[in-house]
């Protein structure tokens, strides 16, 4: 693995979060009596959460997508299909990357669990969206999310800023440099399957990806006394393209907007949770759709999760693909891949703004 520390400072000019405080002390704290007004969301009291817990997202086994022609592949491609279609989330299993997500998995719990200076030696720095932090905090009148992040950036690999990449625990590195690719790989195979269910040539989408810029966070949600009126994570459907997301121990809180309701999500033991980004639902000119969901947190257990953001590299063009513009009619703008990270990162998080500035109405 190299050091490029010189090598990102194209990275650290869009923009970054506001500072705010470390969540997990202040949960820790002893004199925490009542949770800051910042955090509290009266507006949450209002959702409407299904306890339902038959409306399950769609199960994909990639196994049976191995090879074109085997038993099961065509009903699993379009299993696959509507799942990206009609969901926008899907749960992957059989998947083969099981160690590596273990690994990671047990290096995120190691880190969260250091001391708050241990930690502090990988923080964000102002301008840079990297580091241990918030994100996504533009405004000192925000509400804040009730979890802290350790966000990195692992592909391109010749842009990587190992400053933010931990020492501690000392396997860290290694273990996330074998995930990076590794999810890499997964979502390459996706993008390819997706490809052909879209009707259009694989390259066609996976060549945008072959510089992809790839995102790692790892969030971590404190217990809560007063969990109802707090949000781990604010609405939002990932600006990127294809999302890999794994919750790292057995506490629940993922849930995803369907027809205006909170749909909690449970994750298959192993399985890895996939979404459909912005991106995605742009290029495909509104066939797939980006979903609105949200991280709550637990009035008694901490709760932590990874999650794997990819998008195309800087120099492709963000917007419908020609071969998916039906009728001439372009659903979304087009624009510079550097245009677009500046907008998400000088932008809070909500719902589905980012992709509503994309638009064309
Ligand atoms: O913690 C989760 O389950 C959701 C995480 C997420 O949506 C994100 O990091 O963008």
């Amino acid at each position: 693995m190299e050091d490029n520390t010189n090598e990102i400072i194209n990275r650290s000019e869009y923009g970054g979060s506001i500072p705010v405080d470390n969540v997990q002390a202040l949960a820790s704290s002893k004199d925490l009596k009542d949770i800051p007004s910042r955090y509290i969301r009266p507006e949450i009291e209002l959702d409407v959460v299904l306890t339902d817990e038959s409306l399950q997202i769609p199960v994909i086994d990639i196994s049976k997508l191995a090879v074109a022609g085997q038993p099961g592949y065509d009903d699993e491609l379009e299993n696959l299909h509507v799942a990206c279609r009609d969901w926008g989330f899907f749960q992957l299993i059989n998947h083969g990357i099981s160690e590596s997500i273990d690994a990671m998995k047990k290096v995120t719990h190691e880190f969260f669990n250091l001391p708050l200076e241990e930690k502090m030696k990988c923080a964000q720095m102002p301008n840079n969206i990297e580091g241990y932090g918030q994100a996504f905090v533009v405004s000192q009148e925000q509400k804040l999310d009730w979890g802290d992040m350790l966000f990195i950036l692992p592909l391109p690999i010749p842009q990587r800023n190992m400053m933010f990449w931990p020492e501690n625990p000392d396997s860290f590195k290694t273990t996330l440099d074998k995930y990076s690719d590794t999810l890499y790989g997964v979502s390459m195979k996706l993008l390819k399957l997706i490809s052909i269910n879209l009707g259009i040539k694989p390259e066609a989408i996976t060549k945008m990806f072959e510089n992809c810029n790839q995102g790692i966070r790892m969030n971590y949600y404190p217990p809560c006394p007063e969990a109802n009126k707090v949000l781990g994570l604010t609405p939002h459907s990932d600006a990127t393209g294809l999302t890999l997301l794994v919750q790292v121990n057995d506490v629940q809180g993922l849930q995803i907007k369907k027809n205006s309701k909170w749909v909690p999500i449970k994750p298959l033991p192993g399985s890895v949770i996939v979404n459909i980004g912005d991106v995605m639902e742009i290029m495909s000119n509104g066939e797939y759709k980006s979903i609105e969901h949200r991280a709550v947190v637990n009035f008694e257990d901490e709760r932590l999760s990874i999650a794997a953001f990819h998008s195309p590299g800087i120099e492709a063009m963000i917007g419908p693909l020609t071969e998916l513009i039906k009728d001439n009619t372009p659903k979304y703008k087009t624009i510079g891949s550097e245009d677009y990270l500046k907008l998400i990162i000088n932008s809070k998080l909500d719902g589905k703004s980012l992709i509503d500035q994309m638009r064309i109405e």
